[in-house]
């Protein structure tokens, strides 16, 4: 196909070239157990990207996984084996700018691999960004929000411990809204739980839940009207992906919304979840999506369909959750706001200046690309092997 861009000038287009692609798996602490219901960790595992063009700018980006390939089928080992093997060879010599174009190749030389490609797409953004100084939103429309609401979630299973790390956190001004994780132990347990959390905070928090699909149908209709009577805003995920029907009579009989969040990777996925009426909100994230671009599908079929939308996280670091703010910077809506408190779970980040945490919001960091420049002794020091 000829290329049909408006000429840019010479130099800017040989500067573009994209020269090499690096990953790197790396693994940090978290400061404590995460435990979700079907997994917990104690250290987050990343592939980390660093781009590289011809000018010598590098772009980074990030994949965030959980558990292994427990939370979704990428672990960092496949990731960083599709990236070398499948998805990096064919993106060195392309140019840096052509994002739908990167997309595209990327997309023939591998099914699916969401987190992956998100990884590099990230890192082509923030390249690009570097080298025209400016954020990597300015290619998504422009920003329409500099910083947005941020929940902090609630997930070591210990009321008296989830107490006070919500206490702490409400004292520093950083969250006032949490998102308890269910689904670990067994449903009478976990509301005899958010029984206590939602007495100790009544009034100075919200709370919402994720059971990352553990319920069936039966136990959320059973539980679903418990949730409500607590004051619970939002039920994230409470039966299983594939379980769109259900979902939807779900939702039908609840007064309190619902979110979906593993039944929609794809722009495809979202438009089916729309039409069986299966979700009130969407959670948002580039390792689903497969990056910036196709998160913006995503939201706008939701948008279409008039399904809200939320800033979901798979605990990155400041550079993953900077790539996904990037995002939900330029998205028209975000009426639930975001969850993107990853960088505060973990003993340290992966950036110079990690993001700015105040006012129960996060905010976009200033400056081109993603907005963060990676801190090479971190990557160092939580390398693996
Ligand atoms: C999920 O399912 O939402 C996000 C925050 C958290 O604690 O777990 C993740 C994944
Ligand atoms: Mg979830």
């Amino acid at each position: 196909m000829p290329d049909s861009r408006p000429p840019a000038p010479a130099d800017l287009q040989r500067d573009l070239a994209i020269v090499s692609i690096r990953s790197t798996i790396v693994d940090v602490p978290t400061v404590r157990r995460h435990k979700l219901s079907s997994l917990s960790v104690t250290a987050q595992s990343y592939v980390v990207v660093e781009l590289r063009l011809a000018n010598g700018v590098e772009g980074i980006g990030e994949a965030a996984t959980l558990g292994g390939p427990r939370w979704s089928e990428e672990s960092v080992e496949s990731i960083k084996s599709t990236i070398d093997a499948y998805l990096a060879p064919g993106l060195i010599g392309a140019p840096a700018d052509r994002f739908a174009a990167a997309r595209t190749r990327m997309d023939e030389a591998a099914k699916r691999n969401n987190a992956a490609k998100a990884a590099i797409e990230s890192a082509l953004f923030d390249a690009v960004g570097k080298t025209l100084g400016v954020p990597a939103v300015q290619f998504l429309g422009g920003a329409v929000r500099e910083s947005m609401p941020v929940l902090w979630t609630l997930a070591s299973g210990d009321p008296a411990q989830e107490i006070e790390e919500a206490e702490t956190k409400l004292a520093a001004c950083l969250h006032d809204t949490f998102k308890v994780k269910i689904g670990a132990q067994s449903p009478e347990a976990d509301i005899a739980r958010l029984r206590r959390l939602a007495s100790a905070l009544a009034g100075r928090a919200s709370l919402i839940v994720d059971a990352n699909q553990a319920w069936d149908e039966t136990t959320a209709l059973r539980c679903l009207p418990v949730l409500a009577e607590l004051g619970v805003r939002l039920v994230e995920q409470p039966v299983a992906a594939w379980n769109l029907a259900g979902m939807a009579r779900l939702r039908a009989r609840s007064t309190v919304p619902l979110m979906a969040d593993e039944c929609v990777f794809s722009a495809h996925d979202m438009l089916d979840v729309a039409r069986a009426g299966a979700a009130d909100v969407v959670s948002l994230k580039l390792v689903k999506h497969g990056g910036l671009l196709a998160t913006r599908d995503v939201a706008a079929v939701a948008e279409a369909a008039g399904i809200g939308l939320y800033g979901g996280c798979l605990l990155e670091s400041s550079i993953g959750a900077a790539a996904h703010l990037q995002v939900f910077a330029g998205l028209r809506e975000l009426a639930w706001g975001c969850e993107h408190f990853g960088p505060q779970i973990l003993i340290d980040d992966l950036v110079e200046q990690p993001l700015r945490f105040a006012d129960f919001r996060v905010h976009l960091p200033a400056g081109p690309g993603l907005g963060v420049t990676l801190d090479q002794q971190k990557l160092r020091r939580y390398r693996r092997s």
